[in-house]
């Protein structure tokens, strides 16, 4: 058996199919089933038909009982196959014709695919005693089906199935059932999107008086029009004087020797899956830039307001504060003048170490709870050998609303449902997130030593203390003028204080510097993590849309 594929046949159909298989696949989880499943439905189908029998045409006979499909397949074919009866309903399941006996074979698994059972699987020329018969019909698969509107209900499901697989629909009426509702709402409304597959045949024209019969073929097409079939052809026959099979042939020629009737159906199918996946891909708020595809998937400023908050929720200047007044308060002790142990100048320079705090600190200010919590960590750490404290967690509160904030954000493009999946997502990153934002925290290093020349400024103060007890008694001796020893005594004295100072800012200065620097390690960590927990999967998912995005935008070409 020769298998010609959609994609070699029909290049168009063929293309759309394979976008419209990969756009299942990437919607899957995201999208309900009850919208794929119908796209489910048309693949599978196009596989089936496709793989089976694309050589074939398959024209489908369907109408109410006693219209006279049997009567038209007979005449259609040249022979009685089809028992034509008075009792009703006559054929009570489908009969098969296909043009030539020679294909019989390919065709069959597209006929027990319709349905229809191997006794009634006929060919035309097996029935014309085998003389080979080639006409404009060759490659036909005629189908009669048992009527629609039976009690029987294995014949509405055998309808229904034969008219999902049909290449032409052909719809049989009469002059007394054309107006019927059941037959328009269920077939013709329903199938709408199917009208460049569909003929519909007003039979029986023959028991019309002749004036009559353009206008009930006019009624006809009113109504047919109005059910949303517009340029359907309605064609007067008569199965009995064969008046109008002409036409019903060279229309059916028209469709077959085109061998497009299965792409044709193939595209309605594809065309109706498409505008019923629209509202679901097509997001109405998308702003026009977001069709750019080589647009970045995290807008800049998303990015940077995730990575401040992020910043913020870790406590990263707060905790940078909080080692740079850990380390200040040790490196100025460290060189502090020993007259401080006196008590005398233990409010000078205070002023100093509180300005000079306060414009260390980071301009952006963090939560006061993170901060606080902070700095009493440092104070109450006990021991003095470690100038490193013991970091908080992060903050899961302003984790959270980092996570809302960039939910909102980078979901506005997005259709409802895949909004929707995206930001539980974004929610499940909020533990991993947590877990490597404390594991950064507790692995900053920061440089935490003392200042290195204090051996040389404490021997410089201790210098300048004796020098200063030295003229203080020196100016008690007998004989020795007072203000000379004096003033030296206030020099050195005042020496000591300014060493005391001038060192104490440094040591200030070189502990805020140890702040920023952790400041900026932490950062650097924190956008690492940023990045593998919470951009990236939020890009692998915009990526994810804008793959099936693209693919809908090919189901949709025409
Ligand atoms: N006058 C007239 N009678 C017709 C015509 N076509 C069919 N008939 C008759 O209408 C009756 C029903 O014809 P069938 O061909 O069996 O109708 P059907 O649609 O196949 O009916 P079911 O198999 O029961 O669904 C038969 O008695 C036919 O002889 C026609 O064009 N003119
Ligand atoms: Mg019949």
């Amino acid at each position: 058996m020769r298998v010609i594929r959609a994609n070699q046949r029909t290049i168009g159909v063929g293309a759309r199919l394979d976008a419209l298989a990969r756009l299942v696949t990437t919607s899957e989880d995201r999208l309900p089933q009850s919208a794929l499943d119908p796209a489910r439905e048309v693949l599978r189908r196009a596989a089936a038909r496709f793989g089976m029998s694309a050589e074939h045409t398959v024209v489908i006979l369907g109408g109410a009982t006693g219209v006279g499909k049997s009567s038209l397949f007979n005449a259609l074919v040249g022979i009685g196959l089809s028992p034509v009866a008075v009792r009703r309903p006559t054929t009570t399941s489908a009969i098969a014709c296909v043009w030539e006996a020679d294909r019989l074979a390919e065709a069959k698994p597209l006929l027990d695919r319709l349905g229809v059972e191997e006794r009634q699987q006929l060919t035309r020329d097996s029935a014309l005693d085998r003389t080979i018969v080639r006409d404009a019909l060759a490659g036909l698969v005629l189908v009669d089906l048992p009527d629609h509107d039976s009690a029987v209900r294995e014949h509405q499901a055998e309808v229904d199935q034969a008219v999902g697989l049909a290449d032409v629909l052909v719809w049989i009426t009469d002059p007394q059932k054309y107006a019927d509702a059941s037959w328009h709402d269920r077939y013709l409304k329903a199938l709408s999107h199917h009208a460049d597959i569909m003929l519909i045949v007003l039979n029986q024209i023959d028991r019309l008086p002749a004036e009559a019969v353009s206008e009930c073929t006019a009624d006809l097409v009113r109504l047919v029009e109005a059910d949303g079939l517009t340029g359907v052809p309605v064609i007067p026959v008569s199965a009995r004087t064969r008046e109008g099979l002409d036409e019903l042939r060279r229309q059916l020629t028209e469709r077959v020797s085109g061998r497009r009737a299965a792409a044709d159906r193939l595209a309605a199918d594809v065309d109706r899956i498409a505008e019923r996946l629209a509202p679901l891909l097509v997001s109405e708020t998308r702003p026009e830039q977001q069709q750019d595809g080589d647009e970045a998937l995290i807008a800049d400023e998303a990015r940077a307001e995730a990575m401040d908050g992020l910043r913020a929720a870790a406590g990263v200047s707060s905790l940078a504060d909080a080692v740079s007044e850990r380390i200040a308060v040790r490196g100025q002790a460290a060189v502090a003048t020993p007259l401080r142990s006196l008590g005398a100048l233990r409010e000078f320079g205070d002023g100093t170490r509180r300005n000079g705090g306060t414009s260390a600190s980071p301009a952006r200010t963090d939560g006061p709870s993170g901060a606080r919590a902070l700095r009493e960590l440092v104070r109450a750490a006990t021991d003095p050998a470690t100038d490193v404290p013991a970091p908080v967690p992060v903050d899961r509160a302003a984790l959270d609303s980092v996570l809302t904030r960039i939910a909102d954000a980078t979901t506005k493009p997005l259709p409802p449902d895949w909004a929707r999946a995206l930001r539980d997502r974004i929610m499940a990153t909020r533990r991993p997130l947590a877990e490597r934002v404390d594991a950064a925290l507790a692995a900053c290093e920061i440089d935490a030593r003392p200042p290195t020349r204090r051996v040389l400024i404490q021997s410089a103060h201790a210098a300048f203390l004796t020098l200063s007890a030295l003229w203080v008694v020196l100016a008690f001796l007998p004989g020795m003028p007072v203000a000379y020893p004096a003033v030296l005594a206030a020099l050195f004295l005042l020496g000591s204080v300014v060493l005391d100072a001038t060192a104490r800012r440094t040591a200030r200065r070189n502990a805020v510097t140890a702040g920023r620097i952790a400041v900026g390690q932490l950062s650097v960590e924190l956008a690492a993590v940023a990045q593998d927990e919470l951009f990236g999967p939020i890009g692998a998912e915009l990526a994810r849309y804008r793959s099936a995005l693209a693919d809908f935008e090919t189901v949709q070409a025409h």
